[in-house]
């Protein structure tokens, strides 16, 4: 298989290109603009299959799971950042990390409720260096006391507080990268709290995640340092019939207190979809991250592929204006495939559908519903669909100075065995 292609071939493509959606009134140029502005959130977690770098032998834990072995896992830190660069590398513009709390860079083991900025500052020298931004997550899983599945929800006060001081501990780490790298830190909790069968009381544990929630937050931390997030879910391995989180509970509590809301898109039902809800929750919460991810019949966290709803979520942002008020991050694990390469596909996917949604004439197709002609809407849509954007994608690829088309392939391979292929 010979993907090569040339400079010359890839610049004379994108100038016919660049033609074609003149010719519709959109302005390549200034797509790619926007889009080399946009960072992805890179999640930490698809390096080492979400097992982190505390006491080895921890399994995955809280209803999560990766399946597979493919060879080659991260299982250091300098592993997983060396993976990460690669990945990087082969990914068009500048990217943030998406970092976890079980992935303290120290050789103590601070308790999960002790940990503190100097446990993480090789990530923000790391970081620093290579101009990124970092997020973060408390880690309320894969723990001796999240083992009976309740955490901020906890009947036990001694759990509960054990969970809300490592909550709190997360949000000053946050702040510290925010500080330290100039970038806010988006810190999300997401907690695996619920129950398999069917509860005799769905209320007490929601009053007490809430009441964990206000001793949280309570503490106000600049914005510009570290903001908060939370992370709703229907329904878990082992919390099949009563997520204490869910939809409902958090978007409320978001919009209450004025956070952001965290939309896993596995996170719903399975023909329920994150496109839809992003308008109608941006006129309640001040700020949406995601969590994109790709369910196959349930909340498996398959890599992302270029499916019509990634499409559909870049659309919505891109139609809505919302760009300034999204964060886009990533959440999908998959240990069947080379674990570099699936972030390379997941992020490039993300990248090309959000290019796909700055190529459209949003302002004509909008002015064309607006007059109810939904017939020219219709065609104009599908037309867009096949329109040369995999020239200017490509363009964009070149011109960043990474990999075009299947060539990243190539440099996956390599490391695979110069690197990965060592690691037993
Ligand atoms: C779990 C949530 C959560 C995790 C990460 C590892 O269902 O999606 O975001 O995937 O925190
Ligand atoms: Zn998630």
């Amino acid at each position: 298989m010979n993907f090569a292609t040339t400079s010359k071939q890839i610049e004379d493509a994108y100038a016919l290109a660049q033609e074609r959606y003149a010719a519709i009134g959109v302005d390549t140029e200034q797509a790619l603009a926007t889009l080399r502005g946009v960072p992805i959130s890179l999640h930490c977690w698809q390096g080492d299959d979400v097992l982190g770098f505390e006491e080895p032998g921890r399994g995955l834990g809280g209803g999560l799971m990766a399946t597979g072995n493919y060879p080659g896992r991260a299982r250091t830190v300098a592993e997983l950042r060396s993976d990460l660069d690669i990945a990087y590398s082969i990914i068009p513009g500048n990217h943030r990390l998406n970092l976890h709390a079980m992935y303290p860079d120290t050789d103590e083991s601070p308790a999960r409720n002790e940990i503190e900025p100097r446990h993480f500052q090789g990530w923000a020298d790391w970081a620093k260096e290579n101009g990124r931004g970092i997020d973060f997550n408390p880690t309320l899983f894969s723990h001796p006391l999240a083992e009976d599945g309740f955490t901020l929800a906890s009947y036990d006060n001694d759990i509960r507080q054990f969970w809300i001081q490592h909550c709190i501990a997360c949000r000053e780490i946050g702040s510290f990268f925010g500080k330290e790298l100039g970038t806010p830190a988006m810190t999300n909790i997401w907690i695996p709290d619920g129950l398999k069968d069917t509860p005799g009381d769905r209320t007490t544990p929601r009053r007490l995640l809430k009441d964990a929630l206000d001793q949280i937050f309570e503490k106000e931390i600049d914005p510009n340092h570290n903001r908060d997030a939370i992370e709703c879910k229907l329904f878990g391995l082992g919390s099949e019939s009563y997520v204490v989180g869910s939809h409902e509970f958090y978007l409320g509590y978001a919009a209450q207190n004025n956070q952001a809301l965290c939309l896993d898109a596995g996170h719903f039902h399975p023909t329920e979809v994150i496109s839809d809800k992003i308008s109608a929750c941006l006129l309640f919460v001040s700020e949406l991250v995601l969590h994109v991810s790709r369910g196959v019949r349930w909340d498996s966290d398959h890599v992302v592929t270029f499916s019509d709803e990634l499409q559909a979520i870049m659309q919505e942002i891109v139609r809505g204006d919302h760009l300034d008020r999204v964060h886009i991050g990533l959440d999908f694990f998959d240990a069947s495939i080379n674990r570099v390469a699936a972030w390379a596909i997941g992020t490039r996917n993300s990248l090309r559908a959000l290019l796909l949604a700055l190529l459209e004439p949003r302002e004509s197709m909008q002015e064309i519903e607006r007059s109810a002609d939904f017939t020219t809407r219709l065609a104009l849509m599908e037309e867009l669909k096949a329109m040369p954007h995999a020239a200017v994608w490509d363009y964009h690829c070149l011109q960043q100075d990474v990999p075009v088309g299947m060539a990243f392939m190539q440099e996956i391979r390599q490391y695979e065995k110069d690197v990965l292929s060592l690691r037993d």
